[in-house]
């Protein structure tokens, strides 16, 4: 089975400014000569961590990875204003211009699926293919799913701090309970429903929960900005035109070589929208990893997104794109 390729540091990093309030973080690692990559992070308000720069041959790629708008190091941190879906795609192409890059491989997961594949019906000439984890197509139901209904009959024990956060009179809708709280002119009040908020993904992301990554969640930085920017994007349905809006438009990426990693065991993501998006894409590879939860670090979605990785550069040496 394969595992991440070794850590490694960024050969180039800084600020870019994209608006008038907002600076995002980025860096490049790999080889400035290879086959360019952009990495999307997930939440959104998930940020970067170092171990997301392991995917990818260091000789072979050149990975561009960035805080999206209030993630990570990006400024202003966990701003809500002047961010949305739209933008964040804008800044993608900044990036891309920036460096020069004609196309490139869009590798994202969860919230990074979904943006991948919104860049990808707005930009399909900018792709030289989409690598996409733990497919988030942030439907109604989905967002139901997870944040009122169903993960909390699997994760009972993790729902309870996500539900005592809110007064039971408000607990009809939690996602507009929670926004009131994560915009609350209280700190105190923001960062404890920041806090439940993101210790529910963080404890529900792995097949078997992982304190580490709960602690993660819990820290102010990581907390806040997940919190709020998700809450955010999901109370303004994702800024898409429409619910269905990535799967309506999937005739428009069809063409490009694009592989579906899915655990079977996502909770947080569950199965059914990457089954739908194969269906609707049928040209995608589709890889069922048998035995993962959600988490990009399960072992065996790991293992088959540096495995997708090597076949992409291994095509692109024999001249296949
Ligand atoms: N959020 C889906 C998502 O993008 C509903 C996501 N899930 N877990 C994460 O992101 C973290 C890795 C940021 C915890």
């Amino acid at each position: 089975m394969k595992t991440l390729y070794p850590e490694i540091e960024p050969f180039d990093s800084g600020m870019l400014r994209v608006s008038d309030i907002h600076d995002i973080y980025y860096e490049c690692v790999g080889n400035p000569e290879g086959i360019p990559v952009v990495f999307l992070h997930g939440g959104p308000g998930g940020g970067l961590i170092p171990m997301y720069r392991q995917f990818f041959d260091p000789k072979a790629y050149h990975v561009v990875l960035f805080d999206q708008r209030g993630s990570g190091q990006s400024t202003p941190h966990a701003e809500l204003r002047e961010n949305t879906t739209w933008d964040l795609i804008n800044d993608i192409e900044k990036l891309r211009e920036k460096f020069g890059i004609e196309k490139w491989h869009v590798f994202g997961g969860s919230w990074g699926s979904t943006l991948s594949l919104a860049y990808g019906v707005t930009h399909p000439d900018r792709c030289l293919g989409l690598i996409l984890r733990g497919i988030f197509l942030t439907r109604k139901k989905e967002l139901e799913w997870f944040y009122q209904y169903g993960a909390s009959e699997i994760f009972a024990d993790f729902w309870e701090r996500y539900r005592d956060e809110i007064p039971e009179a408000e607990r009809g809708d939690f996602i507009t309970a929670y926004h009131k709280r994560l915009t609350s002119d209280d700190e105190k009040v923001r960062l404890s429903a920041a806090r439940a908020w993101s210790t529910w993904e963080g404890a529900t992301s792995k097949l078997y929960p992982d304190q580490d990554l709960m602690e993660h969640w819990e820290g102010e930085h990581e907390a806040l900005s997940l919190a709020r920017i998700e809450c955010h994007y999901f109370m303004n349905g994702s800024f898409f035109p429409s619910e269905n809006y990535l799967l309506e438009n999937v005739d428009k990426i069809r063409h490009i070589p694009t592989v579906i990693v899915q655990g079977r065991y996502d909770v947080v993501c569950p199965m059914t929208s990457a089954w739908d998006l194969h269906r609707a894409f049928p040209e995608a590879e589709f890889v069922l990893v048998p035995d993962s939860g959600h988490s990009v670090s399960e072992k065996g979605i790991t293992a088959a997104l540096v495995d997708a990785m090597d076949r992409f550069k291994a095509n692109s040496a024999a001249g296949i794109s």
